[in-house]
């Protein structure tokens, strides 16, 4: 296992659209599938998604297991949402791609889901709470949507306005 570098805004590839993984799921999406998590656990997160270290392919990560509980990874390979609830929750994002800023982010309470996992079964389940919200945020990722998208104008333009001034801080 190794750990990837995560790409932040405004690198250009964070807006490439993720393709399907063809054929069945082999050793070498499993291997970046393993490396993916490592790097989300150093990150920490709770969730990623290929292309956030530069693989334009439609697999995701992620372990909503709490701190002091044991470690429940999930992978998710050419993930579909095949229903949305049209009730709507209110959720305070993150993104490791956009490091230190939160915002409330606006989407379906519930999703049902169609996804290939790390052995390659076709699972499908209704996902709500936290699962619900981290699905839809790693999804927006294969579509090359950052969760800074969803915002208006001028929070966005704030978020990128902190991310620029840290960058240029940490280069100092
Ligand atoms: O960059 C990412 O896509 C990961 C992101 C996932 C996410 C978080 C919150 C709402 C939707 C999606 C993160 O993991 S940000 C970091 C974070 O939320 C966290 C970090 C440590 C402990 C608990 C949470
Ligand atoms: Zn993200």
């Amino acid at each position: 296992m190794a750990l990837r570098t995560i790409l932040t805004a405004p690198d250009p590839v964070l807006k490439q659209t993720s393709k399907p993984v063809e054929g069945p799921v082999t050793d070498e999406h499993r291997a970046l599938m393993d490396d993916m998590l490592e790097t989300m656990y150093a990150a920490p997160g709770i969730g990623l998604a290929a292309i956030q270290v530069g693989v334009p392919l439609r697999i995701i990560v992620m372990d909503l297991a709490r701190e002091g509980e044991e470690k429940a990874p999930r992978h998710f390979v050419n993930p579909e949402v095949l229903w949305r609830s049209d009730d709507t929750q209110p959720y305070e994002e993150g993104c490791l791609s956009v490091p230190d800023f939160y915002e409330e982010v606006e989407r379906p309470a519930r999703v049902k889901l169609r996804y290939l996992n790390y052995h390659g079964e076709a699972i499908e389940e209704e996902a709500e709470g936290l699962y619900a919200v981290c699905i839809q945020h790693e999804m927006d990722h294969l579509e090359g949507v950052l969760f800074i998208d969803h915002l208006s104008r001028l929070k966005r333009e704030n978020a990128m306005r902190k991310l620029k001034k840290a960058r240029k801080l940490a280069v100092m």
